[in-house]
């Protein structure tokens, strides 16, 4: 078998063809394997969208699937889910005995690795479509920072890279009102803000008439323009949310327009998940008239006044299935997302969520690289009885997260919001602070605390964490200093041990209880109406 020469070791490998790049080679083939140490002291998994699990993990870490199966497609890459072998979206890595890291990373789209036989196998899952296309892949072997540094920068050769110097500081309605925001609380929320220097203002999910109708619903009765022009007036930029490439039954979308949306294999309608208490639909990023009502959309948010635009749930556009134009399925979301960010201009600022990360790489400002935080660390029965981590969750954003900062050349990285408060909210001082931490490390400032629950000392660290900008050094995988200060990342690392006895039954209700659309739409409007009694006390 031909091999690779870095220094000293030798790496076999399988491939057409082999040149080699600085920190490594370039591999071109449409598969491809390299020989690793028989067991690798660690692999690096890397889930397909912002949500998915990044992670390190021993090579033969029991990996009981995760449930349910009824949000495979909105929570991990579907193709994968039964993938017995350690394997990930584009890229993989191996620890090995040294120190040193192995790296095979796609330099294309539609690409998975796998860590199985004594190799990491590389291989393009479109090139039944595209048999003439380039399948590049990079093999990098040394330092860790410095291997991933070196994919980086091929990838942006490729795909582009963010050219927007700093990420703005957000507030973001999501984790403190949910969807129970209307016009009345977000003007007192705007005005209690009062000089804090934040540069936007960004309306999260709630405000829409559906999952597809993307107008004011009865809670905005001035209307969106009318909101963002208050928003404006206080010296900061309008933010609105959006998930452009889902439609749910009740949307007109899904009663006017079937034929906009994906397909699966047998021509029904494909799954993209369950969320909002309803089945999920995708629109299909090849049919000229969605391509058509997606930059309408953009134009008549803009036109509104809205320029951060958080895009959310766009996965969707890269599942698989059928389509009007048979293409590739991530080249197919590529496409889409580029009508989107022509049409909503290049100087909106765009940020990726629930996205594939690299077919979004060149065209948002930012991504979110990590699944949801929330106001407690973990959730036992999300993450270790349905062996979730996709799931919401301090503890779950950032690892992820923390396993995805070698994207930062490539995108402005976003880890989710940072908590202040001591009111709607279980973390301990130390978990607060390490999350605050992280969107240092991440340079990406997010809260959506309400102010008037903020104490006087709350509110003046939030005012700091604001205004500091400390200067970064990793000291490790998980260790970082800031301005000298060392932080340890490390507690949130750890994955759960797997259920067993009595435990695996729980799992088995749970995960049943998760693929029946009726428990969810339920749980869906119990959350809702604790959140309006929430709401009724928080003045
Ligand atoms: C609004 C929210 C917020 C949030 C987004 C996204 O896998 N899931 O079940 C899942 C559901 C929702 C979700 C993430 C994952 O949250 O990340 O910031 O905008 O939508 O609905």
């Amino acid at each position: 078998m031909p091999s690779l020469s870095f220094g000293k070791i030798e790496i076999e490998y399988t491939a057409q063809a082999a040149r080699p790049t600085p920190g490594g080679y370039v591999l071109e083939s449409a598969s491809c394997a390299i020989q690793t140490p028989p067991t690798p002291r660690c692999y690096y998994r890397h889930g397909w969208q912002s949500w998915s699990l990044a992670a390190w993990h021993a090579p033969n870490q029991n990996f009981p699937l995760q449930k349910p199966v009824s949000l495979y497609p909105m929570q991990i890459d579907p193709v994968y889910a039964y993938n017995p072998n350690p394997n990930g979206s584009w890229v993989g890595a191996v620890e090995m005995d040294d120190g040193n890291i192995l790296l095979l990373g796609a330099l294309g789209l539609e690409a998975h690795v796998a860590l199985r036989g004594g190799a990491l196998q590389g291989w393009y899952e479109s090139i039944s479509k595209e048999p003439d296309a380039k399948h590049e892949w990079f093999v990098g072997y040394g330092a860790e920072s410095e291997v991933f540094a070196r994919y980086a920068e091929l990838l942006g050769e490729r795909l582009g890279r963010v050219s927007i110097e700093k990420a703005p500081r957000v507030w973001c309605s999501w984790y403190s009102l949910y969807n129970a925001i209307d016009e009345n609380i977000l003007l007192d929320t705007l005005d209690k803000l009062g000089d804090l220097p934040f540069d936007i203002f960004q309306l999260d999910d709630g405000w829409q008439v559906s999952i597809g109708d993307w107008q004011a619903n009865e809670k905005f009765p001035s209307g969106m323009a009318a909101l963002a022009e208050k928003i404006k007036s206080t010296g900061r930029r309008a933010g609105l949310w959006l998930a452009p490439l889902l439609a749910t039954p009740s949307s007109s979308i899904y009663r006017d327009h079937k034929d906009w949306l994906l397909k699966d294999a047998d021509g029904k309608l494909a799954s993209a998940g369950f969320n909002f208490g309803e089945q999920l639909y995708a629109l299909d990023t090849t049919h000229p008239e969605a391509l058509n009502f997606l930059a309408e959309t953009m134009k008549q948010v803009r036109a509104w006044g809205y320029d951060y635009l958080k895009l959310d749930f766009l996965y969707a556009g890269a599942l698989p299935g059928k389509r009007h134009i048979d293409m590739p399925r991530e080249a197919a979301y590529r496409h889409g997302l580029r009508v989107i960010r022509e049409a909503m201009g290049a100087d909106a600022y765009f940020l990726a969520c629930g996205a594939p990360i690299l077919p979004s790489i060149g065209l948002c400002d930012a991504m979110r690289i990590g699944p949801d935080v929330a106001n407690y660390w973990d959730k036992d029965r999300d993450s270790r009885l349905l062996y979730n981590q996709t799931t919401p969750g301090v503890q779950n954003g950032i690892r992820t997260s923390l396993n995805r900062l070698w994207l930062k050349p490539l995108v402005h990285t976003d880890p989710d919001v940072a908590y202040f408060r001591s009111v709607e909210c279980t973390l301990d001082e130390t978990q607060k602070a390490l999350l605050q931490d992280m969107t240092y490390v991440c340079e990406f400032k997010a809260t959506s605390d309400l102010p008037h629950w903020w104490t006087d000392a709350e509110r003046e660290a939030v005012r700091a964490w604001l205004t500091a900008e400390p200067a970064i050094e990793r000291t490790g995988r998980a260790t970082f200093t800031l301005d000298g200060r060392a932080i340890d990342f490390s507690p949130a690392l750890p994955l759960p041990q797997p259920p067993t006895g009595f435990d695996g039954l729980l799992r088995a209700i749970n995960a049943w209880g998760g693929d029946q659309g009726w428990i969810m739409s339920r749980m869906f409007q119990a959350w809702k109406r604790d959140l309006e009694k929430m709401k009724a006390n928080i003045h």
